[in-house]
């Protein structure tokens, strides 16, 4: 990692002891047990964090809800000024940070950037915002009567994310919800706990500069017991949760049950549908990047591939021609396409996968398998593969965190690929490649994809953050990112104003004394 400037990005975040426990700022309380980072790119050890216990927690918690007092009488466009200057720090940290995700995470570098360019992308949307939380005025059905709603802090915001998208997906929550006037507690994933610290040291910076506590950023480490000191904690009003669907469900049960609100982002089961009027060089590059890119590790990834019969020979040797070019090493190596799964459990998960689909009647048309040897002394390399199989298999209705790509067939009208293509219990992403207007337009009507994104001529992965993100059925049915997704991180409130000397009742009711 020492010739890829490993040692100067850590230094530029403020993160500088590997052994002690990296601390931070006056945010984090941490003074549980150390949970020491390994990267997957090399096996190295990164760095060391002290987990929040539940009396850290309740210091934390303080720490927010005087904050929030601040916070939320600091006028909207003010609020949106600081993250202005948090995305000028991260314009000025883009290549450290980008660099750490890449290494932390395993990401190429490239696709490290690009997660630190979202951060900026939400920041500035967000600054924008700060000068639009509009609310709608009404019309009162009483004379001298005036209505209108208007949205107000919500209050402390619990955000749980994920190890793939280790910054950007907090970023999307809490650039938000600071120009919203809330406080964020944050818990990332435990694979990923430096790319927390490097955030919060940015976030404190800025706080501390405007002379603001820095309580309006907190963080919070460790596994998922500390993620339930949030979704059961009433002090919290919203939890925004990214992760499998497993966890979505426990988060979503626990906030429920005291009446909170979630925000979920959970599994996808993404496909292209490839119609025989599809531009198939444009598919190869979507489909190729959806499934290997961040070595399949994204909730956008593309796992299946739904293609017409009379196109699925030249796809399919488009395909195996494509993936016999993909490089598979470093990441933060420019040359290479494909880094490593997150660890070796993951790298488990997908020899299974592999394994299952071929006890489920799969062909693998591009074999799969674990790297060893120089290069990939992690253990956490493997290589992208593809198989034929059935939508109904067993392992295809199932997210694989990992770049396998399930190739399907479907043969007559386009109706028939868009049910194999909603056949599967998440509704993230979706893609068509078409030329066909009647057919692009099917996919996009009400009888179309039932996905919470659905793309014509573009791929599932890589959406912008101006539109909103997230999907239906078990992905969660939560927004976040930009259009309306704002709304969740405020609480609405109608007000009825009356500048008459008259007290009349609505709906023209009588009650005189
Ligand atoms: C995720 O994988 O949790 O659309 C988020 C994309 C990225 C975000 C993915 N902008 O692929």
């Amino acid at each position: 990692a020492k010739e890829f400037g490993i040692d100067d990005a850590l230094q530029k975040l403020g993160i500088k002891d590997i052994n002690e426990g990296t601390s931070t700022g006056s945010v984090n309380f941490g003074s549980g047990d150390i949970i020491s980072s390994y990267s997957p790119v090399d096996g190295a050890l990164i760095g060391k964090v002290k987990t929040t216990t539940a009396s850290d927690f309740e210091k934390v918690m303080n720490s927010a809800t005087s904050s929030f007092k601040t916070w939320r009488t600091t006028p909207a466009p003010q609020r949106g000024e600081i993250v202005r200057q948090f995305g000028d720090k991260l314009r000025e940290l883009k290549e450290p940070l980008g660099k750490l995700v890449s290494y932390e995470m395993g990401k190429s570098y490239q696709e490290g950037l690009g997660e630190v360019q979202e951060m900026i992308d939400i920041c500035d949307f967000a600054v924008g915002l700060s000068r639009q939380l509009h609310g709608l005025t009404m019309h009162s059905e009483r004379p001298g009567h005036r209505m209108y709603e208007q949205y107000h802090p919500l209050g402390v915001v619990g955000i749980i994310s994920a190890f793939n998208f280790p910054v950007a997906v907090w970023a999307w929550n809490t650039a938000l919800a600071w120009v919203c006037g809330d406080v964020c507690i944050w818990k990332p994933s435990e694979k990923a706990p430096l790319c927390g610290i490097a955030c919060q040291n940015i976030a404190a910076t800025v706080f501390k500069a405007n002379n603001l506590p820095e309580g309006i950023s907190c963080l919070i480490n460790g596994d998922y017991k500390v993620g339930e000191l949030m979704t059961h904690d009433n002090r919290i009003p919203l939890v925004s949760a990214t992760g499998s669907i497993r966890m979505g469900k426990i988060v979503a049960q626990a906030v429920a049950s005291r009446l909170g609100k979630s925000l979920l982002e959970l599994g996808g089961n993404n496909a292209i549908i490839v119609t025989p009027d599809a531009d198939i060089k444009m598919t190869i590059i979507g489909a190729v990047f959806g499934a290997v890119g961040t070595a399949g590790q994204r909730c956008t990834s593309t796992r299946r591939l739904i293609v017409h019969e009379s196109v699925y020979d030249t796809v399919k040797d488009a395909l195996i021609k494509a993936y016999n070019q993909l490089r598979i090493g470093n990441p933060l190596d420019e040359n290479n396409h494909v880094g490593p799964l997150i660890d070796t459990a993951a790298v488990t998960l997908y020899e299974k996968a592999l394994k299952q689909v071929e006890e489920e009647g799969g062909k693998m048309i591009v074999e799969g398998g674990v790297l060893k040897g120089e290069g990939f002394e992690s253990g956490c390399y493997v290589k992208p593969a593809i198989a034929e199989a059935k939508n109904d298999f067993g392992i295809v209705q199932h997210e694989t965190f990992a770049p396998i790509l399930y190739l399907l067939k479907y043969s007559g009208e386009v109706q028939n690929a868009i049910a194999l293509q909603n056949g599967v219990v998440q509704g993230l992403s979706s893609a068509i490649m078409t030329n066909n207007l009647r057919e692009a337009e099917n996919f996009l009507s009400c009888a179309g994809s039932d996905c919470g994104i659905a793309n014509v001529n573009i791929g599932t992965s890589g959406a912008e953050i101006g539109g909103a993100f997230g999907g239906e059925k078990e992905t969660g049915g939560g927004r976040e990112s930009g259009s309306d997704a704002w709304k969740i991180y405020m609480r609405r409130q109608t007000n009825t104003i009356n500048y008459t000397t008259e007290l009349p009742l609505a709906q023209g009711i009588k009650f005189d004394l």
